[in-house]
């Protein structure tokens, strides 16, 4: 098999960056490990930032989600019994849209099979070769047989335990990793969500997130140690302390039957550079960030909009300077995320050791962003997504 762009991974960065490259008339072939079902039921991120959406529907990928998706213009941020409005419209003048990403990865792959273009599923990479050369070659078992894709160019869209990392050599790579001491687990109910935009909590008990996925659909998480086992939480166990972290007065958390339940690890990494030869690494296969500030896939699509446009242009013009500075102009939007998400997950998650000195800063924190304007800005700005960097 013979493309010009080898893609392997059909996640948000893999599919988003195939349809860019249609649009473009650059070939492509996707290729994926797991089965459409798979893909399309894993439960992960749900909040899209303004610049997601704004290229999706440049992508005519929007519609569903144009009709479905859920604008919020603000977040809220709760302590010491209180719980403070962040009007992120208000200051930044962009809202945030809440659409799972079971939802644009469905959306996406409708895109890519009614265009009739080359999407493999159960197509199980096994490594990249020859990617300083001008023909890098993709191997990967289909169908039970070994198989090999020829391209100009390789993607590796595959993720944080993919396998396109690994072909940047040893001495070339560089990786910064933090790992925390917690992770968080969460739950998928059939019941309304019970407030009207997400509640970030910080209590003595743990961190817990009341978001959503639609008016039916609530998606909470608890803090939880980073290897919990969510067999030791039955939903009875989920909703208590779910209502302790987050009661009001006057306000309760109402319950409801639990659809999916499972534990996330939490770690923030980065590799340097995301590129190598003519292979070039976008999204969790060259960076993670902690969830508390809802960065993951809209970091993958921002990559995957820089890469686009860089291979067009170098397709348009021959040039490889286009493809030069892939890397470092992600590695800017990519610690600026890996910092903002940092600091929300510092400032909202509870140590268990609970070291007094530590949640007083903490506590210090929540007050100044939720009393200083020009702090809940800076908030704003990032959790909405920088348009400038
Ligand atoms: P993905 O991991 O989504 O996609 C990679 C794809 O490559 C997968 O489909 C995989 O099957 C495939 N692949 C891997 N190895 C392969 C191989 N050898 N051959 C072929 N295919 C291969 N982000 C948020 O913003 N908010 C959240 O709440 C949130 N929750 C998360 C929960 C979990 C459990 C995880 C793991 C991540 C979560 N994230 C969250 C982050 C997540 O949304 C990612 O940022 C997003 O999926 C990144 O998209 P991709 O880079 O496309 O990687
Ligand atoms: C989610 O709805 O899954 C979600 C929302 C905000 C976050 C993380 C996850 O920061």
């Amino acid at each position: 098999m013979r493309t010009q762009v080898g893609i392997v991974g059909a996640g948000p960065a893999g599919l988003t960056l195939a349809r860019l490259l249609e649009l473009a008339g650059i070939e492509s072939v996707v290729l994926e490990n797991r089965s459409r079902e798979y893909c399309e039921r894993r439960v992960r991120a749900g909040v899209l930032e303004q610049g997601t959406v704004d290229l999706l529907r440049e992508a005519g990928v929007a519609e569903r989600l144009e009709q479905e998706g859920i604008v919020h213009g603000g977040i809220y941020l709760q302590f010491e019994g209180e719980r403070h409005h962040v009007p992120l419209a208000e200051l930044t003048g962009r809202t945030i849209v809440i659409y799972g990403q079971t939802e644009v990865v469905k959306d996406l792959i409708a895109a890519r099979v009614a265009s009739g273009l080359p999407l493999l599923f159960e197509a199980d990479v096994s490594g990249v070769a020859d990617v300083e050369s001008e023909r890098p070659r993709v191997r990967f078992t289909y169908q039970g047989r070994e198989q090999e894709l020829e391209c100009e160019v390789v993607a590796g869209c595959d993720g944080f335990h993919g396998v396109c990392r690994s072909a940047i050599p040893a001495g070339v790579l560089r990786t910064f990793e933090r790992d925390y001491p917690f992770g968080w687990l969460g739950i998928l109910a059939e019941v309304e969500p019970s407030a009207d935009e997400l509640v970030y909590a910080y209590n003595e008990r743990g961190f817990a997130l009341l978001s959503l996925r639609s008016a039916r659909l609530s998606r909470y998480y608890v803090q939880v140690r980073h290897d919990e086992d969510p067999a030791d939480w039955p939903d009875d166990r989920v909703w208590k302390e779910l209502r302790l972290r987050t009661e009001l007065d006057g306000w309760t958390l109402e319950p409801g039957p639990v659809l999916e339940k499972g534990v996330t690890g939490m770690r923030s990494f980065v590799t340097e550079p995301m590129q190598y030869g003519r292979l070039f690494l976008a999204g969790d296969a060259a960076h993670i960030v902690p969830p508390t500030g809802a960065k993951g896939l809209n970091l993958a699509v921002s990559d995957v909009r820089i890469l686009a446009r860089r291979l067009v242009d170098w397709q348009g013009t021959g040039d490889g300077a286009a493809l030069e500075g892939y890397s470092a102009e992600c590695l800017g939007r990519v610690w600026r995320a890996e910092h903002f998400s940092w600091w929300m997950t510092s400032m909202l998650h509870v140590a268990e050791d609970g070291d007094p000195f530590d949640r007083r800063l903490q506590l210090a924190q929540l007050r100044y962003v939720t009393s200083s304007r020009p702090a809940a800005a800076s908030l704003a700005e990032n959790y909405v997504g920088l348009t400038t960097l």
